[in-house]
């Protein structure tokens, strides 16, 4: 027997930890983090190990799934594409190009196989309905970056190894190892912050980030806009703003301010519940911080202020002098760019969708409008629904309709590895072979990295020849299609080619060769200033003004001040180290062990309902209701109650052995279709005014 170690980075979560992947002759059997990789440095979170359940799953589906009459029967290749491409074809020449609809969820961010090769795929369908995860998620960082510096992916990242004062808002990198900031070994990079300088953390639980923090705020959930108002507004009283970095590439930064400092809030306690002298206290600290930088994730982001929320920390970043700078936040220069000539760079309002007009943005509409699009007839209305690596049953608002209207598709595709709640509804499923089997360069995880980092990724396993790679299946999917609706498609070349092409647009120098030797990955050093050279605003500048954020807070001023409604209390979610999203619940190694599902109460907000811990509860929200098992908590505040997205696998059809038998409902059959951040159509999934009773 020849034992032997392969290397290659997750690709589970945005941490891309270096693994270890040990083989005994052609079988994996072991998983390690590996010490050798200068980024990861030997981290591993009990989902890299899981891979090993992922490969050996007898519910992964290896060739594609033909469903009749509601009997699911494996079919090969060539016709698996044919049957596609002909009823796709045919349903857009009956009824136009808006009548296919997309949706893309969030491994194919993941997967070089996906993320570099189904633009090609959506051109080819030139569709307006096009859909994603990044709406139920990072819409509003993008947006703010496309708004102010001219391009949705000039991500200003916390350059966490060097601060002294990180203000972090509704973030747990602790749980989800790090996001819109690869951040592998979260742990370590913490412990050392908090010995050398500080961490806030604002979050209306006492989350596993907030235990190893310097300091921990409970916060109103959805109350941060007037947190980070009043905080400015603080740091106006501190001092002048320190804007020599930024001469001549600064515009609006005091129209930003005026506005701003002339918001009234009324009682900044009552609506954040965190005390104003405290609020100034962190501002006097973040003010006088040599290297500071605010942050802020899903929390502030999927909820009602998203966009205003983030715009407000890039202008604490402004104020402070603390953009573009070491120990701040910087942008990634990364080797293969995703920023400048040939990308996209964050357009809205090109087009609208049809039944509630909501903006596009970057070629993309909010994914809370797909189900009408589905249901509502008419047209333009979408019949046909291609989903890759997407579970919107489980992982969009309103999942109870999100599952109606799938079932009322006249054909749906899937490109994915599992029967679940929403491939359920396919009429063809095509899996892609394991990603230990393909070539894969991180483009979009480099480019947020706190460092500069830059890896290819070799397969370390053969696939049969039954099976196809992602993006063999974009190729036969695109060829298909194209022949079927008479149209033209240019085969593309495997994924080192287009890596190749990808590093030769970026001025690192790197090319394959250099990647190819280097397997435990390259550590090109700290990320450095460059922002203002990059900037791709029709300006040249900085917009600290937006007119789309200028025009929000006035609304928000205009708006009578949040109101509790009688009894509700506010619901937020909560990430598990062994979840990931909706899709990992067929890992044994990730289930095992107690339930993760309960809904977190505090003890007064029991005893006022006359519930204790471990009753089921019924929770009802002005969407829908759900039962669940509920466990008092004291990490969350009275009034707060918090709930793991992701679960809900009790139903029919499903081919998830082990995970149907993991118990609990799903978040979201709680979330609304119309509960919203405004400026950027993204969902607001945190904030959700709930009631509970007894059952
Ligand atoms: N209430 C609530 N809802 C949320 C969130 C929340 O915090 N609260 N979080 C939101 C966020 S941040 C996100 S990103 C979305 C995620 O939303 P989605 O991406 O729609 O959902 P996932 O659960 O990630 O589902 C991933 C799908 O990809 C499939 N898959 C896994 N690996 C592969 C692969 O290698 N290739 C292919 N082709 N398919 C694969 C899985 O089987 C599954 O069907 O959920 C969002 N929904
Ligand atoms: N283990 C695990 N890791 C993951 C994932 C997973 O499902 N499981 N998913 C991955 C994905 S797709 C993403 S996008 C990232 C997300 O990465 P993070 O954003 O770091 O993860 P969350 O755990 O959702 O953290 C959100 C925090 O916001 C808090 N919060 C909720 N509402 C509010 C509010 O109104 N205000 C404030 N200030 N805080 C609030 C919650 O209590 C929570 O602590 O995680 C990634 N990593
Ligand atoms: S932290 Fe993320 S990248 Fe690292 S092993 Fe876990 S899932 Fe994989
Ligand atoms: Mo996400």
């Amino acid at each position: 027997m020849a034992r032997h170690s392969k290397f290659r980075a997750c690709p589970l979560c945005e941490a891309i930890c270096g693994l270890e992947l040990q083989y005994e002759d052609d079988r994996l059997t072991a998983i390690r983090g590996d010490t050798a990789d200068p980024f990861s440095r030997g981290h591993i979170c009990p989902k890299g190990n899981a891979i090993l359940d992922l490969e050996n799953d007898p519910d992964r589906l290896r060739r594609p799934m033909r469903r009749e009459n509601g009997q699911w029967r494996e079919i090969d290749w060539d016709e698996a594409f044919a049957f596609a491409g002909e009823r796709l074809a045919a349903i857009q020449a009956e009824h136009g190009a808006a009548a296919i609809g997309v949706y893309l969820g969030n491994p194919n961010v993941h997967h070089f196989g996906h993320i570099a090769y189904l633009p090609f795929l959506l051109k080819l369908i030139r569709s307006p309905n096009m859909f994603s995860a990044s709406s139920v998620d990072q819409w509003p960082h993008q947006l703010v970056n496309a708004q102010m510096y001219g391009h949705q992916f000039l991500l200003p990242i916390p350059d966490i190894d060097h601060t002294d004062y990180f203000l972090m808002l509704g973030a747990n990198p602790i749980a989800s190892n790090g996001s819109l900031m690869t951040v592998p070994d979260v742990r370590a990079r913490i412990k050392a912050l908090t010995a050398r300088g500080k961490l806030v953390v604002i979050d209306p639980r006492r989350t596993e980030t907030a235990e190893l923090a310097s300091e921990h705020h409970f916060i109103t959930p959805a109350g941060d806009v007037y947190f980070l108002i009043a905080f400015l507004q603080a740091l106006q009283q501190q001092g002048p703003p320190r804007l020599n970095a930024y001469a001549g590439k600064l515009q609006g930064f005091e129209e930003a301010m005026t506005a701003i400092g002339a918001f009234a809030q009324a009682d900044v306690k009552a609506l954040t519940g965190i005390p104003a002298e405290s609020i100034t206290r962190m501002a006097s600290d973040f003010y006088q911080a040599e290297r500071a930088v605010a942050y802020g994730r899903m929390g502030v982001s999927v909820q009602a202020h998203g966009s205003l929320c983030q715009w407000l920390l890039q202008l604490i970043n402004l104020y402070t002098g603390n953009l573009d700078k070491p120990g701040g936040a910087l942008v990634n220069d990364a080797a293969l760019p995703i920023t400048g000539p040939g990308t996209s760079p964050g357009a809205r309002g090109r087009w609208h969708s049809r039944v509630r007009k909501l903006p596009e943005f970057a070629g993309e509409l909010p994914v809370s409008a797909l189900c009408e699009e589905i249901s509502t007839p008419g047209t333009g209305q979408i019949r046909a629904l291609i989903t890759s690596a997407g579970n919107p049953v489980l992982s969009t608002p309103d999942g109870v309709a999100v599952d109606a209207a799938l079932s009322g598709l006249e054909f749906m595709l899937s490109i994915d590895i599992y029967i679940n709640e929403s491939t359920c509804h396919a009429d063809l499923i095509l899996p892609p072979a394991s990603f230990l089997t393909q070539d894969h360069y991180d483009s979009v995880f480099n480019a947020f990295a706190v460092r500069r980092v830059a890896r290819l990724n070799r397969p370390v396993q053969e696939r049969t020849s039954e099976e196809r790679a992602d993006w063999e299946i974009i190729n036969g999917l695109g060829a298909a299609f194209a022949a079927a609706s008479g149209r033209e498609w240019r085969t593309l070349p495997p994924p080192k080619a287009l890596i190749a092409a990808g590093l030769a647009r970026g001025s690192s120098g790197l090319g394959l060769a250099e990647l190819e030797s280097a397997e435990h990955g390259l550590d090109l050093g700290p990320l450095r200033p460059g922002l203002l050279a990059r900037l791709e605003t029709a300006s040249a500048c900085i917009e600290a003004a937006p007119p789309l954020f200028m025009k929000a807070l006035a609304d928000l001023a205009a708006m009578p001040m949040q109101q509790r409604t009688e009894d509700a209390l506010l619901l937020i979610g909560r990430r598990d180290i062994r979840s990931n999203n909706s899709w990992m619940h067929n890992a044994p190694r990730l289930v095992k062990g107690p339930t993760r599902h309960e809904l977190w109460m505090h003890a007064d907000d029991l005893d006022r309902r006359k519930l204790s811990d471990g009753h089921t509860v019924r929770v009802r929200s002005q969407n829908g209701s759900i039962a669940v098992a509920v466990k008092v908590s004291d990490a969350v505040r009275p009034g707060v109650v918090c709930l793991p997205h992701g679960f809900g696998h009790q139903r029919v059809g499903l081919q998830l052995r082990r995970a149907e038998a993991v118990t609990g409902p799903s978040y979201n059959d709680l979330t609304g279709r119309t509960a919203l951040d405004g400026p950027s159509g993204n969902a607001a999934l945190n904030g959700v005014p709930v009631w509970v009773e007894a059952l």
